[in-house]
């Protein structure tokens, strides 16, 4: 067998933070206080937080240089006009409206184009996302392929629209009864699994003919544009940045959570090549998140952003180094006999709870109960993807029931290294040989709006 490594890191470490790893004992105690939901643990009890890769990713020097430069005008601040031309140039819109983060850019598009009554498909959920367009009275419909719902399909593209699927909403709903399309690239909660470019431009062509809006979510679509490059016929002479630029002319508005791609720790923004949905977008930023000229960030964030968006596609490097990374996690566990998602994603590897607890019934919350036992076992903090995460039909109030269910081990951005890696992988493979041991959990609290963050849950019985 080749042997597994990593691309070596383009970058050194200057600043360290400790982690401390607490005894067994004391991480029991800490998961038994947090409900059994690893969103909340006290970060000081967690030895290595692969919870997420928003807004924990390591910022460079350059950035942090730019914190000091953040201008703080109240209102037309040039860290503003900074980070708009760094947005313009790197996804190529004509306009841009700030936001505190994503979910931010996520209501003000949903209220902006959504008519109660209306549909938004989509390749998949994304929580926030379909959250706010519920809120704006639209309904999500699914419209990824089905290749997306089977952890063992080694499809490279798992995050491609299926056109038939969408021409079936728009026969049925007629196309004036639909708002817009989201394409997230790649997709979360697929797997981190990417869309190819010929799916997008499928997308747009079918949409420009019916006078749909494409919006992108480009949360991670730096890591899209990587696996276009890598993965997609023609298209490994062209850099990140030159496909990324693709991808977004087929679309005509993005939302964009900066805590992702951009290495930021906050931010986010809504951008779009239409005057009219700028003029009523910039007027709800001013209603939501603050003048259209900060949107909710201090000077320093957009400052920060703008410099981490260039430093993201200046060099492919970066992103290639973080794409493998993920891919040394995944060889490593896939070793081991860890069932998992495949093929490697993009920002995490994705365990297949329903496969690794295969004793436990999908209402004893397989994907819960393993990040729970993944913390007692390691301190490491992964999170539930699956039924938890889904929440309720807001129709019939019944759980949705995913047809994947995944804990998502998320790397953060230039933040851990090969060591951290293993020591992940090899107590993640331990607990897959006692995996039987794992009881399931039940609700004792479920908030009503994405209850994952916040819910609360005891050993069942
Ligand atoms: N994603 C993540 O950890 C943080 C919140 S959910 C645990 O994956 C996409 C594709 C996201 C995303 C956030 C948002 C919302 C939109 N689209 O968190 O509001 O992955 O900045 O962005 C999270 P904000």
């Amino acid at each position: 067998m080749k042997k597994n490594t990593i691309l070596p890191e383009p970058y050194k470490i200057k600043v360290v933070e400790p982690v401390r790893l607490i005894p067994k004992e004391a991480r029991e105690k800490a998961m038994k206080e947090a409900g059994y939901n690893t969103f909340l643990l006290k970060s000081q009890d967690v030895y290595l937080d692969l919870l997420t890769d928003s807004g924990t990713n390591a910022m460079s020097d350059a950035q942090w240089g730019k914190l000091m430069v953040g201008d703080e005008a109240y209102a037309g601040s040039k860290s503003f006009y900074c980070l708009e031309d760094a947005v313009k140039e790197v996804y190529g819109y004509k306009y841009v409206v700030p936001t505190h983060q994503g979910r931010g850019a996520e209501h003000i598009i949903s209220r902006c184009l959504i008519k109660p009554g209306d549909y938004i498909p989509g390749n998949m959920y994304f929580t926030t996302t379909r959250l706010h367009q519920e809120l704006a009275g639209g309904t999500f419909v699914d419209v990824i392929n089905d290749e997306a719902y089977d952890p063992q399909s080694e499809f490279l593209f798992k995050g491609n629209a299926d056109l038939k699927k969408l021409d079936k909403l728009v026969k049925e709903v007629g196309a004036k009864k639909i708002s817009y399309i989201t394409v997230g690239a790649p997709v979360n909660m697929a797997g981190g699994q990417p869309v190819s470019i010929k799916n997008l431009k499928k997308v747009s062509q079918y949409c420009r003919a019916r006078d749909i809006r494409v919006v992108l979510d480009a949360a991670r679509a730096i890591e899209n544009a990587y696996f276009i490059k890598t993965r997609e016929p023609g298209y490994a002479s062209k850099s990140v940045k030159e496909i990324l630029l693709q991808m977004c002319s087929c679309t005509d508005a993005c939302t964009m959570s900066a805590k992702k791609d951009a290495y930021a720790n906050i931010g986010g923004f809504l951008a779009m090549n239409d005057a009219g949905l700028y003029e009523e977008a910039k007027n709800l930023c001013v209603v939501y998140e603050g003048l259209h000229t900060y949107g909710g960030l201090a000077g320093r964030d957009m400052e920060a952003l703008a410099q981490g968006l260039k430093e993201a596609v200046e060099k492919d490097e970066w992103v290639a180094h973080r794409i493998d990374q993920v891919r040394y996690l995944w060889q490593s566990l896939d070793d081991l006999g860890v069932p998992l998602m495949r093929p490697a994603g993009g920002h995490a590897v994705f365990v297949d709870a329903k496969a690794f607890l295969s004793h436990l019934d999908h209402e004893l919350l397989p994907a819960q109960s393993l990040a729970a036992a993944i913390y007692v076992e390691s301190g490491v903090r992964t999170m539930e993807r699956g039924i938890v995460s889904a929440g309720r039909d807001p129709q019939t109030g019944k759980n949705r029931k995913p047809a994947l269910e995944l804990v998502r081990i998320t790397l953060p951005r230039r933040v851990y290294t090969q060591t951290h890696l293993d020591y992940v992988a090899e107590h993640i493979g331990l607990l897959y040989k006692n995996r039987k041991q794992a009881k399931g959990l039940e609700f004792v609290y479920e908030p009503k709006y994405l209850r994952f963050f916040q819910a609360r849950f005891k050993p069942a019985k």
